[in-house]
């Protein structure tokens, strides 16, 4: 993309509205405009990003074993009036009537459309185990919308719903989804921990959320130092082992760590005293085990192996999509703006060229350019004619992870800068070194539409 093409209205001053850096940061970068209060254009770079996340997700997922699909945002209150939650889910839900007077409503949650399509379509145990997800817009008509993308109304969310045969099974989809939820939030370079947390409006007993430590978060939590040591890394697992599964989750789950709603002051103090720590999160992610809840309100049954008509063991498992733009920049950022994680970036690279209209290095930056895009990289070349301040500044801003700087002065050497956005640190090297490096960089960071 050439940015004197492109649409990425930057703002000049911090505006006054934003409480929160990746507030603050989204809104200067151009990355998303407020249309009401918690509902968001998310503009192109922001897209472009929102894009990404949501790639990522999708690939955990489908390696997990799940399966994409896409459910109606509008839905019929008749719906959660079989699974009872109509009127007990209160004013978050956004409701309304279509022509004929008919009550529907925005999903805020997904539990009782996706235990329909099962019912209408799923009849035997030999079908099991099934998991179904979506990324999908949701509705909550929350009460204080505020940070931006962080507490939205309306808001991207990817939810998947297990259907098993026994809770053992369903537990095995608990724990896989617990595993393809740290590879995905590691994937973005975040550590999110599982936390035990409240149920609250989705039901059921067992349930862990994820948690991004940061100071603007809004949940308070209390964890046994030790966790943040725990990394899932590059290891290799088989998501149809129970024993694996369930070993990551005893492995991240065994030391003290909660949330507020289920904290107990006396099983924290048994964490010794230097390691116990207190903070607050962003909820990147919520996991639920809920049983037949839906599956007996809402009569989905299979035939069992005995031949005899079995309710099936459900979970539910959320991760918010738009909101872990917020929660990457609030753990990615500096003085001068965003610092995306090359798995998340909107552009690879950015070049910038520090004398447009000079010969040569106009060749040189058009030849970094169909370089990058000829292997599929995605280069931002600032070819506007602007000094070269403003440039960095802009390149500074939206935070992309590697900068090329091409000047006349370089290229009489026959050399580029090459800058790393997090380090700030420079190398002088040949266009192709340069080329060669960022390709390097991103071998393992290679995002495709799923
Ligand atoms: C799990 C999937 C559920 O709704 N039903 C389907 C279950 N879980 S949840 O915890 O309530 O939501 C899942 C994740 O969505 C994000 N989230 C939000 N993001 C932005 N703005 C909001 N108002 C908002 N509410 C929830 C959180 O990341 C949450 O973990």
């Amino acid at each position: 993309m050439r940015l004197s093409r492109y649409f990425l209205p930057v703002l000049k001053e911090n505006p006054s509205e934003a409480q929160i850096v990746s507030h603050r940061l989204m809104l200067r970068a151009g990355m998303i405009k407020q249309q009401s209060a918690g509902i968001y254009s998310w503009l192109p770079l922001g897209f472009k990003v929102l894009r990404k996340i949501e790639n990522i997700v999708h690939q955990e997922q489908i390696r997990a074993g799940h399966i994409p699909m896409q459910m109606p945002t509008l839905q019929s209150a008749d719906l959660w009036r079989e699974s009872g939650r109509y009127d007990g889910y209160g004013e978050e839900m956004l409701r309304m009537q279509d022509r004929h007077g008919r009550d529907m409503l925005f999903s805020p949650t997904a539990e009782e459309l996706f235990t329909d399509v099962f019912r209408a379509h799923v009849n035997s145990y030999k079908d099991l185990p099934l998991t179904l997800y979506q990324i999908q817009w949701k509705f909550r008509d929350e009460i204080r919308p505020r940070f931006g993308v962080m507490r939205g109304r309306e808001f991207y969310m990817k939810d998947g719903y297990n259907f098993d045969l026994t809770k053992e099974d369903a537990l095995h989809a608990y724990n896989r989804h617990l595993v393809s939820y740290l590879r995905t939030y590691e994937r973005m370079g975040l550590q999110a921990i599982p936390m035990r947390a409240d149920s609250g409006p989705i039901g059921g007993d067992d349930t862990h959320e994820f948690l991004v430590l940061a100071e603007t978060g809004e949940s308070e939590v209390f964890y046994d130092r030790e966790i943040t040591d725990l990394t899932f890394g590059e290891r290799e697992i088989d998501y149809n082992s129970v024993e694996q599964c369930q070993a990551v989750l005893e492995e991240f789950t065994s030391r003290y760590a909660r949330t507020d709603e289920t904290h107990d002051e006396a099983l924290f103090n048994e964490v010794p005293e230097e390691r116990r720590c207190v903070a607050r999160g962003i909820e990147v992610g919520q996991i639920f085990y809920f049983g037949t809840k839906y599956s007996e309100a809402m009569g989905a049954k299979v035939q069992g192996p005995d031949g005899k008509p079995t309710e099936v063991h459900m979970g539910s498992h959320g991760i918010g999509v738009s909101r872990l733009l917020g929660a990457i920049i609030e753990a990615s950022h500096d003085d001068n703006g965003i610092i995306w994680p090359e798995g998340v970036t909107p552009f690879h690279v950015g070049i910038v060229n520090l004398k447009q209209g000079d010969e040569a290095a106009d060749a040189a930056c058009e030849a970094l350019y169909n370089s990058f895009t000829a292997v599929g990289l995605e280069p931002l070349y600032d070819d506007r004619k602007e000094r070269a301040g403003g440039k960095f500044a802009t390149m500074d801003l939206i935070g992309l992870p590697w900068r090329i700087t091409v000047g006349p002065r370089g290229l009489k050497n026959g050399v580029v800068e090459l800058t790393s956005r997090r380090t700030g640190e420079s190398v002088e090297m040949t266009p192709e070194q340069a080329v060669e490096k960022i390709i390097e960089i991103y071998a393992p960071h290679r995002v495709n539409v799923f």
